[in-house]
């Protein structure tokens, strides 16, 4: 009998001790979860925002992050700001522009060509003009000089636009014709010998020709 309580005894207390290893075993586990995502003790979260500024790719946010448990969450989206373009890249076709921040190719587009005077013709002295892109300022490298203008005029220019070239001839050709065209009378006669007729339509001519004549 007492052999018997001996071993009850026992029995028991290696169950007892058996529970409370699993009790300890499983508290520890309780506490083991725990991986810093949220914190057994309540509290009231204290979110301290971080702004993060939206870029031309990419979209702006707001991180809340909690002071005390670290929890965080994302919101306030902001939309992405506009690309960053400097000066126009060129060649000799196109134009266009390169983002400085996300290196986008942007507003791609053929040079849009128009003469344009960079130096006026004085009495003394000829003067410029040059094929330009009205977007970007590139030059094609194609220029006419404009011939010294003789009082007020600009020798050859019969029609009065600045420029000198066929369509002046055609022009002289309808005003000789008894066209009603408008003309710069005192270009008319482009041979300077004070009449205007069919030898100043020649002379004309053969100017535009690259023939080493003198106009007036
Ligand atoms: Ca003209
Ligand atoms: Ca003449
Ligand atoms: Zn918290
Ligand atoms: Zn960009
Ligand atoms: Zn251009």
């Amino acid at each position: 009998m007492k052999y018997f309580s001996k071993v009850l005894a026992l029995i028991l207390s290696v169950s007892l001790l058996f529970s409370f290893s699993v009790l300890t075993v499983t508290v520890n586990a309780e506490q083991g979860d725990y991986t810093g995502g949220t914190e057994p003790i309540d509290h009231e979260h204290n979110y301290v925002p971080q702004v993060i500024n939206p870029t031309c790719t990419e979209k702006g946010y707001t991180v809340y992050t909690c002071s005390i448990c670290h929890d965080t969450y994302i919101a306030d989206y902001t939309d992405t700001i506009d690309h960053t373009t400097g000066e126009w890249i060129t060649d000799s076709e196109k134009h266009w522009h390169v983002c400085t921040s996300c290196t986008v190719t942007l507003d791609e587009a053929p040079h849009s060509y128009e003469w344009v005077v960079t130096k006026p013709a004085t009495a003394e002295e000829t003067g410029l003009k040059e094929e330009i892109c009205s977007v970007c300022g590139h030059k094609s490298g194609q220029s006419q000089v404009i011939p010294v203008s003789a009082g007020g005029h600009i020798p050859g220019d019969i029609n009065g636009d600045g420029n000198l070239n066929n369509k002046d001839l055609t022009r002289l050709f309808q005003y000789l014709s008894d066209w009603d065209v408008e003309v710069n009378s005192e270009a008319l006669d482009v041979n300077g010998d004070g009449s205007v007729n069919n030898k100043d339509l020649t002379r004309l001519f053969q100017y535009l020709s690259d023939w080493d004549v003198e106009i007036h």
